[in-house]
């Protein structure tokens, strides 16, 4: 399964149309990309051409989860991957130098700070949990509603009317999206019931709409499979198969280093993630819940992100 991740970054570098995107850097890229990973048996898209740090997707999948879109319970968690956007706000807005390790002690030490500088605005987080409505008063008056919490309506749909092709998590609030930092890159989740029974498996499509297959598409991959994963067993359908649909699909330009290593590497073994505890809801999930097992992945690449 790994060497569909392999042959697309190599059709990418290789036939990609190359052209300068939001960031400056510039990307070489195909649109229109699926592949096809298979949960059963503790299954796992976790890469072995490189070291992946799965923690931090872990970690990122469960922030979602909580409804949060501030960095800072993820920095509590010595997760980094989301202080670019908020620091260089930071910086343009105050014109300070300051570096990176101290902006995030900031973040961490001084909540007033966190609040005022570690917000994403209304990402993925509020839009999964707390997707805003809104309603005719009492009075008339056109107000907010109650927001409407998408991950328990597919738990609850998946367990009511599994044969149902509805049961969809989105991100992609049109009205919000020039408040947030970044508009959804894993914009929606469809989740598919196939088979009958004690054989009945839960499948799950993601459709990307821009996917930096270097250093994003790992992680992407890592969080929809363990997002299934949770689903299944609140559901208590079997892993099925992960999906993943991809629009604009690229690799940065500054990545050369990255894609030429990983491209002579082979995968080998066959890592699995395990479940070890079933909590009463989706929600109640901890970080050792996740075992990875048979995960002898090779040497770490690192690379640029593009901001
Ligand atoms: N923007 C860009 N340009 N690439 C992305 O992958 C990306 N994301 C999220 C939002 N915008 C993006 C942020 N997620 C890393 C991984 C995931 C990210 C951001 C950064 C990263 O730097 N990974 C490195 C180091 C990991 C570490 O050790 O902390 C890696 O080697 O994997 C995709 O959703």
């Amino acid at each position: 399964p790994e060497w569909q991740y392999l042959d697309l970054m190599r059709h990418i570098w290789a036939h990609g149309d190359e052209r300068m995107d939001r960031t400056g850097v510039g990307t070489r890229s195909v649109f229109g990309i699926m592949l096809r990973f298979d949960l059963a048996d503790d299954r796992v898209p976790l890469l072995t051409t490189k070291r992946v740090y799965w923690k931090a997707a872990a970690r990122e999948m469960l922030w979602f989860l909580t409804g949060s879109t501030n960095i800072r319970p993820l920095l509590k968690d010595g997760v980094k991957i989301w202080t670019d956007w908020p620091l260089k706000k930071y910086r343009q807005a105050t014109g300070e130098k300051i570096s990176q390790d101290d902006f995030e002690a900031r973040i961490v030490d001084d909540s007033t700070f966190a609040r005022n500088w570690g917000d994403l605005g209304p990402v993925y987080g509020k839009q999964w949990v707390d997707w805003p409505t809104y309603e005719y008063g009492p009075d008339g008056k056109y107000q907010k509603g109650a927001g409407i919490n998408q991950v328990a309506q597919v738990v609850e749909s998946l367990k009511t009317s599994p044969g149902s092709r509805r049961h969809i998590i989105e991100g992609w609030n049109v009205a919000e999206l020039d408040r947030m930092a970044l508009p959804p890159c894993h914009k929606t989740y469809q989740f598919h019931v196939a088979g009958e029974g004690g054989e009945a498996r839960l499948n799950c499509l993601l459709y990307q709409r821009s996917c930096d297959v270097a250093l994003g598409l790992p992680f992407n991959l890592m969080g929809a499979a363990l997002l299934t994963r949770m689903m299944a067993a609140q559901t208590d359908l079997k892993p099925g198969e992960l999906v993943w649909s991809g629009g604009d699909t690229h690799l940065y330009l500054n990545h050369t280093e990255l894609v030429e290593a990983q491209l002579q590497r082979e995968p080998a073994g066959e890592p699995r993630l395990a479940l070890v505890r079933r909590p009463d809801t989706i929600f109640d999930y901890r970080f050792e819940d996740f075992e990875v097992r048979d995960y002898e992945p090779q040497g770490a690449l690192k690379a640029p992100v593009a901001v």
